[in-house]
């Protein structure tokens, strides 16, 4: 063989290799080789091309991104039209619409009942149609209005899941194909995507249906293929008359399968009505953790026979519906914008809107994040705005309809006095927050300083949640953390929805926080920038809370995640007299943790060491066994590796377990803890 056709065989070899991996990884979802093996095998098939130009063929996986067009999209008739489906916009509507069929079946001249239905999931992107002959992709076009799109192959070649050329497996390819279906935008990518556009302060995408919109009407093709698209297949459109397509729409998405065309692992098949109402509510619960937005779940019935009988009614076939989720977005009007004061006095601007029924709740409030992001919106009050909110997400202000402007819109300006206690509003350079500067003598930042003092990981005072707090304080019953302590069953009891016993029980468990650690208390105080990782590192090196309380910013700065920033915290609050007679009245009134000896470094038994805790452990909690080891010097980590020093392995143990004992990593009991001081 001479050279020159040793090389062509190596070529092919290498396309068909890419080929085999785009169809592993795109359409099996199980890919055989490394990103780096891949890359290797591209960049290989990219060289001998260069060498030989001649030899490039349109359907080689190194020809996805061609030149620029001269001219725009041109129109694409659809041979037969592309079908829009009918909404239920709840389950009671997909019913009638299952009681619909049943009764034109039953009234059909062979009556028969619905067979089996099929449930995919409805991806919210764009239908295209991609027209395959004799396997190569030759076309593909957008939806447009039904009979007539826009090509868009030159775009469409950028998707990598999408087969330039058809695999021929065990069936002879069709002369003639086209596969219909929705290219959308992973959300990975569109995060990826709206990251770059705030960092370059370009305006980011209102949601990946319109980021995929935009990504395929680009004129440009290089640009299209930067934005990672997908595709997934839902259905044949014309088929040449030779090839013999299979009886039901899941076989049939099989064998485009088979084809190498992608499709979702979502699909399923439902035997009747209950079934894909099962299937409707589990990838409901399954939306957050796919890797692409859905909107609803499209169902139809399965057999191409029953399909063929019920037909179609203007543009939608009989024998399919998209039952649609709750929007997640939706359009309101945006009445005003209020500055909400936070803990530490970071100044929020909150979008008050039009109530608007979306997610499956009416939201009348929105966040607006900071003064740099009303900005990047380009929102006005009075417009006509975007309102979004996702499972159990807080709604978001994503994007103002600036067509749809009313002539006296108002321009959103920042306060320059904080809106509750009127102190001066400062912006520290470099910060894109406002912040109040009235410090404790804002009752808006107390309350919520007083929320943080209570909750889980600080004081842990079990029953008094925000909405209780909200109460003491615009009753005034509490002003300052330390009133907290002062408060008496009998008036606790008069409040609405607050009984007896219920009072009894929060007065009891405001005793009981007086039982703490230095670290909750430290936490607790809501320093700025003081974490719990932060007040814990800070306890276990002062010891005593006198001793931090008098530290100079070095000695602060020697602590593990203390910088000079947090050291300035730290100093500033505690030079404050306010918060020092805060603490000697938290003290005063009964809180306490164990005294501990404080011990030098070098006298810390576990320093240096890694420890890693699992199962579960009956004599105390997980962070308090974390904690008791922290204090003695240790690391805490969360995997084990080679690196670990011991795992303490509670009941039910499993994978950590056994990894440690596969690593020879020391293993202790929960007894090794209690010997431990
Ligand atoms: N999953 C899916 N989406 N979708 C959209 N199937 C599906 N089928 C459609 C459309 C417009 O139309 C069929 C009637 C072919």
């Amino acid at each position: 063989m001479s050279k020159q056709d040793l090389l062509q065989t190596r070529l092919k070899a290498l396309r068909a290799e890419i080929d085999e991996h785009n169809y592993r990884y795109y359409v099996l979802d199980q890919p055989q080789v490394p990103d780096a093996e891949y890359d290797r095998l591209m960049r290989e098939l990219q060289a001998i091309e260069k060498d030989h130009p001649e030899w490039v063929s349109a359907d080689s996986p190194s020809q996805r991104v061609g030149a620029k067009p001269d001219i725009g999209f041109a129109e694409v008739l659809h041979q037969i039209p592309m079908l829009s489906l009918d909404n239920a916009m709840n389950e009671e509507e997909f019913l009638a619409f299952d009681k619909r069929l049943t009764e034109r079946l039953a009234s059909a001249e062979h009556s028969e009942s619905i067979g089996e239905y099929i449930c995919e999931p409805k991806l919210d992107g764009l239908a295209v149609s991609l027209r395959y002959e004799n396997g190569l992709l030759v076309q593909a076009a957008t939806r447009g209005d039904g009979s007539k799109g826009e090509d868009i192959t030159l775009n469409i070649r950028t998707i990598k899941s999408i087969p330039l050329k058809l695999r021929a497996q065990t069936e002879a390819l069709p002369q003639l194909l086209e596969v219909r279906g929705e290219v959308f935008m992973p959300l990975s990518v569109f995060e990826k995507l709206n990251q770059e556009a705030k960092q370059n302060e370009q305006k980011a995408f209102a949601n990946p249906r319109n980021a995929a919109a935009g990504s395929l009407r680009q004129l440009d093709p290089a640009i299209t293929a930067k934005r990672e698209l997908a595709f997934y297949a839902y259905s044949v459109g014309q088929v040449s008359d030779e090839f013999k397509l299979a009886s039901s729409q899941y076989q049939r998405l099989q064998q485009l399968k088979s084809f190498g065309i992608p499709v979702t692992n979502e699909i399923a098949i439902a035997k009747d009505k209950q079934a894909v109402l099962k299937y409707y509510q589990q990838i409901q619960q399954k939306r957050a953790q796919l890797a692409f937005e859905i909107d609803g779940v499209v169902t139809k019935v399965n057999s191409i026979a029953q399909q063929e009988q019920l037909g179609f009614v203007s543009r939608a076939p009989r024998w399919a519906i998209a039952i649609k989720f709750p929007a997640q977005e939706e359009m309101t009007q945006l009445l005003g914008v209020d500055f909400q004061v936070g803990r530490t006095g970071a100044l929020t601007p909150v979008a008050r809107l039009a109530p608007v029924f979306v997610g499956g709740v009416t939201v009348s409030n929105a966040t607006l994040h900071n003064m740099d992001e009303v900005e990047r919106l380009g929102v006005m009050i009075g417009d006509t705005v975007i309102i979004r909110r996702a499972g159990d997400v807080i709604p978001q202000l994503v994007a103002a309809i600036e067509s749809k402007r009313p002539s006296d819109a108002k321009l959103i300006t920042a306060p320059d006095e904080c809106p509750v206690c009127q102190s001066s509003v400062e912006k520290a350079a470099g910060e894109a927050v406002l912040r109040c500067t009235g410090g404790l003598i804002c009752s808006a930042q107390r309350t919520q300083a007083i929320k943080h003092f209570a909750s889980r990981k600080a004081m842990d005072i079990d029953g008094l949640g925000d909405k209780l707090v909200d109460t003491f304080s615009e009753l005034k019953m509490i002003e300052h953390i330390s009133d907290l302590y002062q408060l008496e069953a009998g008036q606790i009891a008069k409040l609405d929805r607050m009984g007896e016993k219920s009072a009894q029980n929060l007065i009891a468990a405001i005793e009981a926080s007086k039982d703490t650690s230095l670290a909750k208390f430290i936490y607790a105080l809501g320093i700025r920038e003081v974490g719990e990782v932060t007040a814990k590192n800070l306890a276990n090196h002062f010891i005593e809370l006198d001793s931090l309380m008098k530290a100079s910013a070095e000695e602060l700065e020697s602590v593990e995640d203390v910088g000079p920033i947090v050291a300035k915290h730290l100093q500033l609050f505690f030079a404050n007299p306010h918060n020092q007679q805060e603490i000697s009245a938290l003290l005063q009134a009964g809180i306490h943790w164990p005294s501990v000896e404080k011990k030098s470094a070098s006298e810390l038994p576990l320093k240096g060491k890694t420890f890693v805790i699992t199962g579960t452990l009956s004599t105390m909690s997980r962070s308090e066994a974390k904690a008791k080891l922290e204090s003695l010097g240790a690391k805490v980590a969360g995997s084990v590796s080679k690196n670990t020093d011991a795992l303490i392995a509670g009941e039910k143990a499993g994978s950590k377990l056994k990894k440690a004992q596969d690593l020879g990593v020391a293993v202790h009991g929960e007894d090794y803890l209690e010997q431990l001081n």
